[in-house]
């Protein structure tokens, strides 16, 4: 069958496969690879036209990432990692979405993948345990397991705002961006948001666009990425170094590398502290928040870095009130802390407006315009920067039924329920990577994708080795760790406001605490305990030699210590609360 982009091709129905993987984002691809090194035959089905997941997707100008390319990418291939040359420190999406399409000519994976294929349902056979996965293309195929790699930030949030088919011009939304891109020159622009798409494209927009309202809801906390061409001699210096940096990365409470200070801020006098955040904001970026130890969990410490960020923002905005109604007042990095290039900035420029929607929200649009508060703002299109139903989004689409005809989207009608972010009880077979539940989006994705994959292969093989037909979180242990969850959560002034994180930015659903905040290493030993134990509150059945210990044959390089000088107050934090 042809497996190319945009082709026709005949449903396919009635085939077997040892698994299913749904998405071939960076979690898709790795997983197809390693499936295939155990042997196992494995469809891949991805909605979009190629690879890359977020980075197809989310085209819009000015993207990139906020982690260091040297970390965001693959350490499973250390020959990948040496012939592979990022050419900025944060690489912009062109360029991580050739990486992408590299690692699967690389690893020769398209051959697996069904693209334009956008999986519709899943339903548990419990007599023949097998899962049976359809598509909107009408392929209707079974596998024993079911792997979704469908991506934490993949489902976009589109408010539905009055008069919205009244909008006579083009509305974007940031995380489908047209791929033949967009031209605003000579044009109004209305964007909407002001969270990390926003801050990244806005400066992008404004420089061509005859005149740009924003429209803010929340102010937002951003840090300057400096970003800066990577050298061939500081690339040659990095990659003779890369194993460790990787090792280094592993033992991270992130999963990725930054200069990292202890000290508590309340322990610094005013001069110390400000002499650190300058520097710390001179390397700029994420790491900002390592100035000092206890600014996500003491909020005295916190007001202080905030004063400190507002501070800048007021010395770069021209404008008085403008400047105030950018500066936020909420907990710094409360929300995930933006990185940009020139946000503030633009904001001096005599055609780039700010609209405050905190208190009146936007009433309507009209054919020509948004109206907030009786005004009417006149726009020629409209960029939708308002984010994703994140973490759960993406499994609502999909009619996930389980066993006793469980849908998983009730089960999780009152927040995402999963044993360490793998597996949903009652849905047998069933995995997901980077699930709610796990640190996935508190760490750096793609180390967080691999430690998943690498647990999960390793899971798999030894499922084969031993007979087993399924394999079940039990009740009782995906409850303690749902409530374990929750409760280191609780130590991090993340928890406190409203965000992606918690749910909350979309009316409507439930307020809980996604991602597994307790720091990447601890989450980690646990996982490798979980193995050690021979799955330790998982159900095995069917297996013929259910005592013998797995075989561990990727996991290996996840048995880090942890790196106790830099681990988080969340992370001590889980381990003073028992993890279960
Ligand atoms: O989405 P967001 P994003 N009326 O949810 C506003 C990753 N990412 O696409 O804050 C008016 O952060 C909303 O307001 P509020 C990264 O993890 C990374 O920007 O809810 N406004 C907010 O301002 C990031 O955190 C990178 O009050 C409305 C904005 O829209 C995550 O993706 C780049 C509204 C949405 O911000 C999501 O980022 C891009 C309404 N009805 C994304 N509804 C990098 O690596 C929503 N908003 C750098």
């Amino acid at each position: 069958m042809t497996t190319e982009a945009g082709g026709m091709r005949a449903a396919e129905t009635g085939t077997h496969f040892d698994a299913v993987v749904v998405g071939a984002g960076f979690a898709g691809m790795y997983m197809l690879h390693r499936l295939r090194g155990l042997g196992f035959t494995v469809r891949v089905f991805e909605a979009g036209g190629g690879v890359g997941g977020t980075w197809y997707w989310n085209r819009y100008p000015g993207a990139r990432c906020d982690v260091e390319s040297m970390q965001y990418s693959f350490s499973f291939s250390e020959e990948l990692d040496q012939e592979w040359s990022w050419s900025e420190k944060y690489s912009p999406q062109p360029e991580i979405l050739a990486y992408a399409n590299h690692v699967a000519d690389r690893f020769e994976l398209r051959r697996d993948i069904v693209f334009d294929t956008r999986v519709t349902g899943a339903t548990f056979d419990e007599k023949a345990k097998r899962w049976q996965i359809e598509t909107d293309r009408g392929d209707k195929v079974t596998a024993q397991f079911c792997i979704m790699a469908v991506g934490c930030l993949s489902s976009p949030n589109r408010p539905r705002f009055e008069g919205i088919d009244d909008f006579k011009g083009p509305i974007y939304h940031t995380g489908e961006w047209p791929h033949e891109g967009v031209d605003f020159t000579g044009l109004r622009v209305g964007v909407i948001g002001t969270g990390s798409s926003a801050i990244q494209s806005i400066p992008i927009i404004a420089s061509q666009a005859s005149a740009l309202t924003v429209f803010q809801r929340t102010a937002t906390w951003s840090v300057p990425a400096w970003n800066e061409t990577l050298t061939p001699e500081y690339l040659k210096a990095a990659k003779a170094n890369y194993p460790a940096l990787r090792a280094k990365a592993r033992a991270r409470p992130t999963g990725f590398y930054f200069p990292f200070n202890m000290k508590p801020a309340l322990e610094a006098s005013p001069e110390e502290r400000q002499k650190l955040y300058e520097e710390a904001w001179e390397r700029g970026g994420l790491p900002f928040l390592g100035a000092f130890g206890d600014l996500l969990f003491e909020k005295a410490a916190n007001d202080t870095i905030a004063d400190f960020a507002r501070r800048k923002i007021k010395g770069v905005v021209k404008d008085p009130a403008t400047a105030e109604l950018l500066c936020p007042e909420n907990v710094f990095g409360c929300k995930r802390l933006c990185v940009d290039t020139g946000y503030f900035e633009t904001y001096n420029l005599p055609h780039v407006k700010l609209v405050d929607v905190s208190k009146k929200p936007i009433e309507r649009f009209t054919a020509g315009g948004i109206v907030v508060d009786g005004q009417e703002y006149p726009v020629d299109s409209i960029v939708s920067a308002t984010g994703f139903a994140a973490m759960t989004g993406s499994f609502d689409k999909i009619a996930i039924i389980g066993r006793n005809g469980l849908k998983l989207s009730e089960k999780w009608r009152a927040g995402p329920r999963t044993y360490l972010g793998l597996a949903s009880a009652g849905f047998p077979n069933l995995f997901m990577i980077t699930g709610p539940g796990s640190p996935s989006v508190l760490a750096s994705m793609i180390q967080a994708i691999e430690q998943h994959v690498d647990w999960l292969v390793d899971c798999l093989g030894h499922m084969r080795d031993v007979g087993a037909a399924t394999i079940e979180a039990r009740l009782e242990d995906e409850d303690a760790w749902v409530e374990h969850v929750n409760e280191v959560s609780k130590v991090s002034l993340r928890s406190t406001c409203s965000s992606w994180y918690v749910g909350t930015n979309i009316p409507g659903r439930p307020r809980v605490f996604m991602p597994y905040i307790g720091g990447f290493p601890v989450y980690v030993q646990k996982c490798n305990e979980v193995m050690s134990s021979g799955f330790d509150g998982f159900v095995l059945e069917g297996a013929a030699a259910i005592n013998k210990p797995p075989e561990v044959r990727y996991t290996e390089r996840w048995r880090v210590p942890l790196d106790i000088e830099v681990i988080s107050p969340a992370a001590v934090a889980a381990r003073r609360v028992p993890v279960v």
